[in-house]
């Protein structure tokens, strides 16, 4: 094989952000873009001579020619072997496993998550290393420091490769090996979950089931285990097959795009358990008959329970949540007497944490939850959870949660995102807040008095690295929170997020409408930050 290295001009814009590279596919397109990423990483790495490397993405458009670059610039740098899921897909948490379990030095992943696909939409790459983990972020930032300094890049002659059939070629050096994307996940899910229980539940029909791969990745994953391998019906799974814009939809797991599923599941004839998956397949959504599980809560109810699960009988060494992610789990936490660690958000800050066996089990607000099994919040991992828990407690969706608020209290909920701001108007806003945080403690507005006011430092327990600047918070004496960030994920204008957060313990509280019990915070919230004003908008563009 021929190797050429070719002369090049770095891109000044190639700062990964919450989750790698983002940005709209005719930049990615751009001459030489994708290489200039590829090849900083490679430089980063260094010496990849013989050693394997995982290649998979969630199949959206560009994933394929993606993945030919790729390989061609992996045979030019002496990559040993290349492991690609069939078709070019693997789902996040897949990609993750395959690194693990094949001992690999690393993997590419094609994604840009829950963002829409398509010529004119999204596209996306990350980096992930031995631990199946993302990069943290002193890899990333040298990759970045890289790919604005970068002059040359390396690619080999390959012939293209057939993604599509099970086998192994060659491309110079390098071992291509397309192997089954969904098997290796499969079996690592059969050794955490009682598939027997599950799949008998599931035959007798005494647990119903849907499934909202949303035309994304985790189409193949879900019928494979939950129709093939567990029994659920042929259907239990809609819109599964994976298509290159999603459908035309936003492949975000929300009651606002999974609407097909949120309404089935409003409904009177509603299945038992509906869930739905992103984009990458790391995401998801949990509802019951005519019940919405709020992601904060989902991970508190799954710590709580989760010695019931074969995978976990073992019980639980820690927990941990993003810091804008509710303190249910908290509550769960301090009852099990063990620790619970505050991150910025972005799963990359839970791999320290995995990896030095502080924490079993995490979670993010967004709908993201995962555990020690794989180093990637896993969809598919959360709702097999979810339906071995109704299947040993005999308890619906919301008999479960319900029961979790009268133990430990209900941590009321939401998250308002103003999206497509204008980048300086955005700015505008958190700077405004963050020049008050000082003088705000000790204020009373109206039922709330501030207790602590900050811009969150996080200092990593294991390796202690700092990160700065993850977020403002102000923090009530009662518990309740505000918190405000912007957005590392999106690929147009600023994103500002709002999270608020109110404990209720009184039982006979627990019914109450979240929006209508979060409205003074929710005003104090507006006022403080002027984010209509400044954003130009009347309300947030997606409430979750
Ligand atoms: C968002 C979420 C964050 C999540 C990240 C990646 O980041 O808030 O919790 O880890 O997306 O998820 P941001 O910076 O836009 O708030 V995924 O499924 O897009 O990889
Ligand atoms: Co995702």
């Amino acid at each position: 094989m021929q190797i050429e290295t070719r002369n090049t001009t770095p891109y000044l814009d190639q700062k990964p952000g919450t989750s790698g590279l983002r940005k709209k596919v005719k930049i990615f397109m751009q001459e030489n873009y994708l290489e200039n990423f590829v090849q900083s990483v490679f430089d980063v790495l260094g010496d990849v001579q013989g050693k394997v490397l995982v290649l998979g993405g969630d199949g959206r458009y560009f994933n394929r020619e993606a993945l030919q670059i790729i390989i061609k610039m992996s045979a030019a740098n002496g990559v040993g072997r290349l492991l690609i899921g069939k078709g070019g897909l693997l789902s996040t948490p897949a990609a993750s496993c395959v690194i693990r379990k094949h001992h690999a030095h690393g993997g590419f992943i094609l994604s840009a998550s829950h963002n829409p696909g398509g010529p004119d939409e999204d596209f996306g790459i990350k980096y992930n290393v031995t631990n199946g983990g993302p990069a943290p972020e002193s890899f990333t930032n040298a990759v970045y420091a890289r790919s604005r300094e970068i002059s040359q890049y390396r690619i080999g002659a390959a012939p293209l490769i057939d993604l599509d059939s099970i086998g192994e070629f060659q491309a110079g050096p390098t071992t291509v090996q397309i192997i089954d994307a969904v098997e290796d996940y499969a079996d690592l899910m059969e050794h955490l979950f009682d598939f027997k229980l599950i799949s008998q539940a599931l035959k007798a029909g005494s647990i119903t089931l849907c499934f909202d791969a949303m035309h994304a990745i985790t189409g193949p994953y879900a019928k494979r285990i939950l129709e093939e391998q567990l029994g659920a019906p042929h259907g239990s799974v809609i819109n599964g097959i994976p298509k290159e814009d999603f459908g035309g939809g936003h492949p975000d797991p929300n009651l606002v795009y999974a609407h097909e599923l949120a309404e089935l599941m409003m409904s009177p004839n509603a299945p038992m358990l509906g869930a739905a998956s992103d984009g990458d397949g790391d995401r998801n959504m949990i509802m019951g008959a005519r019940f919405f599980v709020t992601p904060s809560d989902s991970v508190a109810v799954l710590a709580a329970n989760a010695h019931l699960l074969p995978g976990y009988r073992g019980g639980l060494r820690g927990v941990a949540r993003s810091m804008p992610t509710s303190q249910a789990l908290d509550r769960v936490a301090k009852a099990m007497g063990i620790d619970c660690y505050e991150t910025p958000t972005g799963w990359k800050f839970f791999g320290n944490l995995l990896d030095a066996k502080k924490i079993t089990l995490c979670g993010e607000e967004s709908f993201g939850t995962g555990s020690d099994h794989v180093r990637e919040k896993d969809g598919l991992w959360a709702v097999l959870f979810w339906l071995n828990l109704v299947a040993v407690k005999k308890q619906s969706v919301a008999e479960i949660v319900r029961e979790h608020w009268k133990k430990f209290g209900r941590d009321y909920y939401s998250r308002h995102d103003y999206e497509g701001v204008d980048s300086t108007a955005a700015e505008g806003i958190l700077a405004l807040l963050n020049g008050q945080l000082a003088e705000l403690p000790g204020k009373t507005f109206g039922h709330y008095t501030v207790e602590f006011a900050d811009n969150f430092r996080y200092v990593d327990p294991v390796d202690g690295s700092v990160s700065e600047n993850q977020g403002l918070r102000i923090v009530f004496t009662n518990g309740s929170r505000i918190v405000f960030r912007l957005s590392g994920t999106g690929t147009q204008g600023a994103t500002v997020r709002i999270y608020f957060e109110l404990y209720e313990r009184d039982p006979q509280k627990h019914g109450q409408d979240t929006q209508a019990v979060l409205k003074e915070l929710i005003d104090l919230a507006e006022s403080l930050s002027e984010v209509k004003q400044r954003s130009g908008m009347d309300k947030p563009t997606v409430i979750t």
